[in-house]
C-alpha cells in the first residue's frame, strides 16, 4: 500500500513536471534578430524620433537630467570626483501638476521641503554615475522625481527638531588606517550637522546621536541670521576647519553690522574627529556676504567662495548682487585673505534664466581646477522653474591664485579621460538621456537602475574606448512582473544631434533637442524565460562588428508597452517595462 502510494505520487509529479515544460515551452519563444529589427523599424510603429532631451549631445551641462540637485559640493577620492547636492524634488498640486508659475517661493518652503541629499560621481566629468538621494530625515536612497508620492513618513529617522538638508559640504581623511567621509549639511537655516560613512556613497550614519554639531546655543552663533552653509576644507596637516553662516538682516547682528559687513560669518576648527568643535566658532569679516560659504585647499592656497547678497552693487570691489566671490589665502584656513573678487556672474543674468539664488564649490580633478554651480536651466528645459540642477565649468588661476571670472556655459567641461567598457559599468551612469528615469533597487549594483524605459528612449555615454576591439556585449535587466513582456535594447554608437543644438540657446517646451541616427553595432533582446518574471537577468549578445577605438556609446530601447511622450507627471510613467542595471563589453 504504502509503495503504491509512492509510485501514484511519483507519477503524478511526473506528469506535472511534463506539463509545466509543455507551458513553458507554450510561453517562452527566442527573439530573432529579425524580431529585433522591427522593433526599432520606424515604418512598424518605432518613433520617428526618439524622445527629447534635457541636454544637447555634445554638452556636459547640466551634469545629471534624470533629477535634480542644488547647491553642489564636492569631494575627490580615488580619482573619482562626487557632488553631494540639496535634493531639489518635484511638489505636486491636488491635480497631480508640478507646482511651477503659481509658485511665489522656492522649493524648499513647500510641505516636505528639501529632505534629501542626491550624489553622483564621475571619473571623467561628463558620464555621472547616479547614486540616487539619501534622506537625513528620511527612508535612504530615494528618487523624488518617481517615488515622492511613496514616501513612508513612519520611517522617518527622529532627530529633534531636524527636518530639512540644505547645502552640503563634504570632505574625508585616514582615520584609524581607514577612510572616513563626512557630510556637513544645514537643517534649513537653523543649524549645522554631520553625518559619516566609510565609504563615500554611505551608508551614512549620525556620530551625533540626536544632537546638532552647530545650534543656537554654540558660542557666538545666537546672532547669525541664517546657521546654515557649511564649507569645510583640511588643511595640509590633515586639521578640518568649518565656514559656515548667512542672512541678510544686519539687525539680528546687533551693533555695528552694515550690508558691508553683516556679521554673518563664522569659522571653527575641527577636532581630529571631524565632528567636534575644537573651539568656539569666530565671527570673521567676509564683504557683502549673503550666503553660500565653501572652502577648497588648490594647490596649497585656500579659496575660501560666497554668494554676495542682492545689496551688493556699488562696493568698492566691483561685485554684483548674488554672484560667487571668491578670497585665496596663501597662509592656510584661517591666513590672510585677499579682498574679493567675482569668479561667477548670475545665472540669470549670465544665461537668461529665472534663476534665484547663487551656490557653488571649487575643486581641482586630475590637475585641473573646475567650480560646481547650480541653475534653473534643467527646470526650464522641462516648461517648469525654480528647481535647480548642478553645472560644472573649467577654472583657471594665476601663479598669485587670482581667477579671472569664469563664464557659465551650457557646454560644460571636457571630458577628462574616457570610459572602460570592459569593466562592470551601472547603466545608471549617464552622459545624456531621453526619457528615462533612475530609481533605487536593493537587488541591483549600485542598488540603482534605468527605469521609466519606453520605446524611443535612450541613455548616451561619451568617449568609450574600445582600444583593439570589442566583440560581445552583455547587459543586466530586470525583467518586468507582467505577461507577455518584450523589449530590446539597441546598441549605436556615434550618433548626431538633433533638434535645437545651438550653443547659445536655452531649452525650453518648444526648443527641444534629442539625438539621431548612429552606427547600430547591435541589439539585444528582453524576454523572459520561465521563472524569470521580477528577476535581474544577463543577456550577452554577438556584435554585428568588432567595435574599435573611442565613441560615444547610444543605448535605445524598445518596450513591448510602446511610446509615451516624455513627461514629468507621475501619472503617465512606465515603471513597469523593463529596467537597465549593468553592461560590459568584451573582447
Ligand atoms: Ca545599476
Amino acid at each position: 500500500m504504502k509503495n503504491k502510494n509512492r509510485a501514484v505520487f511519483i507519477s503524478s509529479m511526473f506528469i506535472l513536471l511534463i506539463i509545466f515544460i509543455f507551458t513553458a515551452c507554450q510561453t517562452y519563444r527566442e527573439i530573432t534578430k529579425s524580431d529585433m529589427e522591427k522593433f526599432f523599424d520606424t515604418h512598424r510603429g518605432f518613433p520617428d524620433t526618439l524622445s527629447n532631451s534635457f541636454k544637447v549631445y555634445g554638452f556636459a551641462n547640466p551634469v545629471a537630467t534624470q533629477a535634480f540637485g542644488a547647491d553642489p559640493t564636492a569631494l575627490v577620492y580615488n580619482d573619482r570626483v562626487y557632488l553631494y547636492m540639496s535634493n531639489d524634488t518635484f511638489l505636486y498640486d491636488d491635480n497631480g501638476y508640478v507646482h511651477y508659475e503659481t509658485q511665489t517661493a522656492e522649493t524648499f518652503s513647500y510641505g516636505k521641503g528639501i529632505q534629501g541629499i542626491r550624489v553622483l560621481s564621475s571619473e571623467d566629468l561628463v558620464n555621472w554615475t547616479c547614486h540616487g538621494a539619501f534622506n537625513i530625515t528620511g527612508p535612504e536612497n530615494t528618487n523624488p522625481l518617481i517615488d515622492s508620492a511613496e514616501w513612508d513618513d513612519s520611517q522617518l529617522v527622529e532627530i529633534s527638531g531636524v527636518n530639512r538638508s540644505w547645502a552640503p559640504a563634504a570632505a574625508w581623511k585616514m582615520i584609524d588606517g581607514k577612510p572616513k567621509f563626512f557630510l556637513y549639511w544645514g537643517n534649513g537655516g537653523s543649524g549645522v550637522s554631520v553625518v559619516t560613512a566609510d565609504s563615500p556613497t554611505g551608508p551614512w550614519t549620525y556620530p551625533l546621536g540626536r544632537r546638532m554639531l552647530i545650534t543656537r546655543n554654540t558660542p557666538n552663533c545666537d546672532n547669525v541670521h541664517f546657521l546654515f552653509d557649511p564649507g569645510v576644507v583640511i588643511d595640509n596637516e590633515g586639521n578640518g576647519y568649518l565656514f559656515f553662516g548667512g542672512g541678510d538682516n544686519i539687525s539680528v547682528a546687533g551693533g555695528g553690522a552694515t550690508m558691508a559687513d553683516t556679521k554673518m560669518a563664522r569659522r571653527v576648527k575641527l577636532n581630529p574627529d571631524m565632528i567636534s568643535l575644537a573651539e568656539d566658532p569666530e565671527q570673521w569679516r567676509v564683504p557683502y556676504m549673503f550666503e553660500a560659504s565653501e572652502i577648497a585647499n588648490i594647490g596649497g592656497k585656500y579659496y575660501y567662495m560666497y554668494s554676495t547678497h542682492n545689496s551688493t552693487e556699488g562696493n568698492p570691489f566691483g561685485l554684483g548682487n548674488a554672484v560667487l566671490a571668491y578670497m585665496v589665502s596663501s597662509d592656510g584656513p584661517f591666513g590672510n585673505y585677499t579682498d574679493p573678487k567675482t569668479v561667477l556672474n548670475h545665472p540669470q543674468r549670465a544665461l537668461g534664466t529665472r534663476d534665484s539664488n547663487n551656490h557653488g564649490v571649487m575643486f581641482e580633478f586630475k590637475g585641473q581646477a573646475y567650480i560646481a554651480y547650480h541653475t534653473q536651466m534643467l527646470a526650464e528645459a522641462m516648461g517648469i522653474f525654480r528647481y535647480r540642477a548642478t553645472h560644472i565649468d573649467r577654472m583657471n588661476m594665476d601663479s598669485n591664485g587670482i581667477i579671472e571670472e569664469i563664464p557659465l556655459t551650457r557646454k560644460g567641461a571636457a571630458q577628462a579621460g574616457h570610459l572602460n567598457p570592459y569593466i562592470v559599468n551601472e547603466a545608471e551612469t549617464i552622459g545624456v538621456q531621453g526619457g528615462i528615469y533612475t530609481r533605487p533597487h536593493s537587488e541591483a549594483g549600485n542598488k540603482t537602475v534605468v527605469t521609466s524605459i519606453d520605446t524611443g528612449d535612450w541613455v548616451l555615454v561619451y568617449g568609450v574606448d574600445f582600444d583593439s576591439g570589442a566583440n560581445k556585449f552583455s547587459a543586466i535587466v530586470r525583467i518586468p512582473e507582467r505577461d507577455k513582456y518584450t523589449g530590446a535594447i539597441e546598441l549605436r554608437i556615434n550618433p548626431e544631434a538633433d533638434g535645437h543644438t545651438d550653443a547659445n540657446t536655452n531649452l525650453n517646451a518648444v526648443k527641444t533637442t534629442r539625438i539621431k541616427g548612429g552606427e547600430v553595432i547591435g541589439r539585444v533582446p528582453v524576454r523572459a524565460k520561465p521563472g524569470e518574471k521580477g528577476k535581474f537577468i544577463t543577456v550577452t549578445v554577438d556584435l554585428d562588428k568588432t567595435v574599435t577605438g573611442i565613441n560615444d556609446l547610444v543605448f535605445v530601447f524598445y518596450s513591448s508597452l510602446g511610446v509615451k511622450p516624455l513627461t514629468i507627471f507621475p501619472d503617465n510613467r512606465h515603471k513597469d517595462a523593463f529596467e537597465f542595471d549593468q553592461w560590459q563589453f568584451h573582447k
